[in-house]
């Protein structure tokens, strides 16, 4: 048992930095910014039902998804917890069509998603935050696009906050991935889980199955009919687990294993899921805990990306569990 364990957030990240010459002294304070729009963000959630900021707000964001209040709302606290910390010269959105450019900003980049599986607040079932950081490449006194389309392997901090039975901010900044629960009594998040290491199998799988079995590629149609097969030898049939939610989804596939899936389907061909905002800080997250962040065909953290929403499938979880799934595209998949 870690004597670590209950070590409030902030304390964490000095000791971290400390650990981990050249880090970034300015970190502790992007990450405390970040953690303090989580407890606003939470506190709205939690009373989502009683107070008007359920619903819809009559906008459509760039995917023409109808926008919900606590989305705006979500977007409005990170961008301005961004904006305060005085250590961004750009961020980008998954609520906003263009990126945000700081001037005098610091030297570190962030992409995120507000509120992710934000369709789940009406129906009281876990929804997340999702964060990418990287350090700027450019020189000029403004940031520009290439800042913000780096590939996945070049951030220096990725993480996400859960809002569940409990609300948990899991982070990663390259030296493995730790966890940390809310405290009400407290008012800050202590560690609770370190370091969290993903088991090699799991028995688990989750994928939207109902919606995308006619359309999902085929690797992947053979790849679920096998997981659903008696064989005790690997465990299975496997339990499918599916939240819409990939921070809920990632999390529990980070503690209990298994494998998480978006993949391509005939309708689109490059999934759903999100490069910048879902795909690249989630990959990191999972490679860092030991697992495999692929989009079946290539390690997502190498792609190079080309606009600021474009869209990759996703396959992450356990090692064993994501390269069986591999196999089955390769031998099934055109
Ligand atoms: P579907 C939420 O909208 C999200 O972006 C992810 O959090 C989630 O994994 C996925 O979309 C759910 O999509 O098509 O299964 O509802």
């Amino acid at each position: 048992m870690s004597e670590r364990l209950g070590m409030p957030l902030s304390r964490f990240i000095l000791e971290e930095q400390r650990k981990h010459p050249g880090a970034r002294g300015e970190f502790s304070i992007i990450m405390e910014q970040l953690a303090t729009a989580s407890q606003v963000v939470r506190g709205h959630v939690r009373k989502a039902g009683l107070v008007d900021i359920l619903g819809f707000t009559g906008k459509l964001n760039v995917f023409g998804e109808r926008v919900r209040r606590l989305d705006e709302f979500s977007n409005h606290v990170f961008m301005e917890a961004i904006k305060t910390s005085g250590r961004f010269c750009a961020m980008a959105s998954e609520e906003m069509k263009e990126a945000v450019l700081i001037s005098n900003g610091g030297e570190y980049v962030i992409t995120f998603d507000p509120l992710d599986g934000s369709s789940n607040i009406d129906i009281n079932i876990s929804i997340g935050t999702i964060f990418s950081i990287f350090k700027r490449t450019s020189s000029g006194e403004m940031a520009t696009m290439d800042d913000l389309l780096q590939p996945g392997n070049k951030q220096i901090a990725a993480g996400y906050i859960i809002y569940g039975s409990s609300t948990m901010f899991v982070y990663t900044t390259g030296h493995g991935v730790y966890g940390f629960t809310f405290d009400p009594a407290v008012g800050t998040y202590l560690l609770s889980h370190e370091p969290i290491k993903i088991p090699e199998k799991g028995k688990i799988y989750s994928v939207n199955e109902g919606n995308y079995k006619h359309w999902i590629e085929n690797g992947i149609k053979k790849y679920i009919d096998w997981l659903k097969e008696k064989d005790e030898e690997t465990k299975r049939p496997y339990s499918m687990r599916y939240i819409g939610c990939m921070v809920a989804d990632i999390h529990r596939t980070l503690l209990k294993g298994g494998i998480f899936m978006y993949p391509a389907d005939k309708k689109n061909p490059n999934g759903k899921l999100r490069l910048l905002y879902e795909a690249n800080p989630m990959g990191f997250i999972i490679e860092q805990a030991g697992g495999i962040a692929s989009t079946g065909r290539e390690r997502i953290l190498d792609i190079v990306p080309e606009t600021l929403h474009q869209r990759v499938p996703v396959i992450m979880g356990s090692p064993y569990d994501v390269k069986k799934a591999i196999e089955f595209i390769e031998q099934y998949s055109k």
